[in-house]
């Protein structure tokens, strides 16, 4: 700065012309005011005149100009001193001032939390109402079916109580008697085959079906075994003895019981009887213990609560929509409580009609020992054939294999049990009912002993028939 001073002081002595002491003294002023526009020290302003005749108001102007610098620097000073001092101040004043601020805004935050929380808390209400809608529905859905099993329950036992009746004036004895003699031991065992009795009007001869002993039979087909299926893997089973008819019944016995003629073939009285469902088997056998004054195995009813009797009843040869309710008779231990007349089960069938082999057929495992037993697709000329005509198998039973198919009681599982078995019913619940036994319209394979196959329960077909089993009454013994 002080070289600009130089500069300009020495501009100003050029310029001036006049008088030394006069020129200085404007030099100096001017120099001053220059000094002081640049924001020059008053002290340097002075020391520069220093000198030169000064006069008093360029001495008042320094001094002035001086004073006013001194009092900005102080001033600033003092402001800056003071800020930290109004800061503090004014902290708490905006505080102050935010206070009502964040107050708000913490008003409005929490309420923004309390709308996101009372949302959310009734998206879960919602939810929750929507999750138990189903269960209501399950609810409801429970109560229509419980209302509907209390309502055949009530069918049943009306049924069942009008069955009774009509029984009882029949002379049929009650369950109570029929279960009390059935406790009685039998004392002689018949042999195996043997007739325990003779062939009635109604049904056909009925034989002694030993036990398996506690061993139990190999149910099911050895993996070699020719024409086997995959749903006779081998298994044992315990079975008690029981009474088996020696033949199919025949269309001769059916209509003198029932007064229906349904079969499709005919000539002979003699002939099995088939187109009759699973269901009419069970009818005829229920009938056929009211006829012999044995209890019954079945309860059948409709949905109305109307007792199902068997064929005319229904709904003459038509696959479909038999809606029978057919349960079985048995004991708190699952086991048959009645007296009379029920279809096999598929394990008392296979012991039948194996008689105690375990070849394809009882007679041995050629199709000629199937030709010797029974009549099939290659030797029936396309027709069913009078009853025993063939060899008896070693229980004593005819056409095992073929002639007409034979309905058991067991709903089809294609899977058997692994586990040892004793008395097993199978499957009670399904439409699809074991068929055993092949028929005269199907090939060698079917009529294996081993041979499962099924059909829809309600079906009567020209292939299908039937032949009953029965508890072995007390104090049994042979006819011949
Ligand atoms: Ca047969
Ligand atoms: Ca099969």
């Amino acid at each position: 700065m002080r070289w600009t001073l130089g500069f300009m002081f020495v501009g100003a002595a050029l310029v001036a012309g006049t008088g030394h002491a006069e020129n200085s003294v404007r030099g100096c002023l001017t120099a001053y005011q220059a000094w002081k526009n640049a924001g020059g020290d008053v002290a340097d302003c002075l020391r520069e005149c220093d000198g030169v005749a000064v006069k008093a108001d360029l001495l008042a102007q320094c001094e002035k100009g001086a004073t006013e610098k001194r009092a900005a620097a102080e001033k600033e000073k003092r402001a800056a001193a003071e800020e930290p001092k109004r800061a503090a101040e004014e902290k708490p004043k905006r505080a102050a001032e935010e206070k009502p601020k964040r107050a708000a805004a913490g008003k409005k935050r929490r309420a923004a939390q309390r709308a996101a929380k009372r949302t959310a808390a009734e998206n879960e209400q919602r939810a929750a109402q929507k999750a138990t809608k189903p269960a209501k529905k399950a609810r409801l859905r429970e109560r229509i079916a419980a209302e509907r099993a209390a309502t055949a329950e009530q069918n049943r036992r009306a049924a069942a109580e009008a069955e009774r009746k009509r029984a009882a004036a029949e002379g049929v004895p009650d369950d109570a008697v029929a279960a009390a003699s059935m406790n009685q031991v039998t004392t002689v065992e018949p042999q195996p085959g043997a007739v325990l009795f003779p062939t009635s009007a109604h049904r056909p001869a009925l034989v002694y079906i030993p036990g398996t002993g506690s061993q139990g039979f190999l149910m099911g087909s050895p993996e070699g075994e020719h024409g086997r299926d995959q749903d006779e893997d081998q298994h044992r089973v315990v079975l008690s003895p029981f009474l088996l008819t020696a033949t199919e019944v025949t269309q001769g016995q059916f209509a003198a019981l029932t007064g229906q003629r349904p079969s499709y073939f005919g000539g002979s009285d003699a002939l099995p009887a088939e187109r009759v469902s699973w269901y009419d088997a069970l009818a005829f056998a229920n009938r056929l213990s009211a006829r012999e004054q044995l209890t019954r195995c079945y309860e059948l009813s409709n949905p109305k609560g109307q007792a199902f009797r068997g064929l005319s009843e229904g709904n003459p040869g038509a696959i479909g929509n038999y809606t029978v309710d057919a349960s079985p008779v048995l004991d708190r231990f699952g086991r048959w409580r009645c007296t009379g007349y029920r279809l096999p089960t598929e394990s008392e069938w296979e012991w039948a009609a194996r008689g105690g082999t375990t070849t394809r057929y009882w007679h041995g495992d050629a199709e000629s020992d199937l030709a010797a037993a029974g009549w099939y697709a290659d030797n029936s000329k396309g027709k069913t054939h009078e009853v025993a005509q063939k060899p008896r198998n070693p229980f004593g039973l005819y056409d095992v294999h073929g002639n007409v198919w034979e309905w058991c009681y067991d709903g089809y599982d294609p899977t058997y049990p692994t586990t040892k078995q004793g008395d097993p019913l199978g499957p009670r619940n399904g439409a699809i009912r074991v068929l055993r036994g092949g028929s005269w319209f199907l090939g060698a394979s079917r009529a294996r002993s081993a041979d499962r196959s099924w059909w829809h329960g309600q079906v009567r077909f020209r292939l299908a028939g039937f032949r009953l089993a029965r508890q072995v009454p007390p104090g049994s013994s042979p006819t011949e």
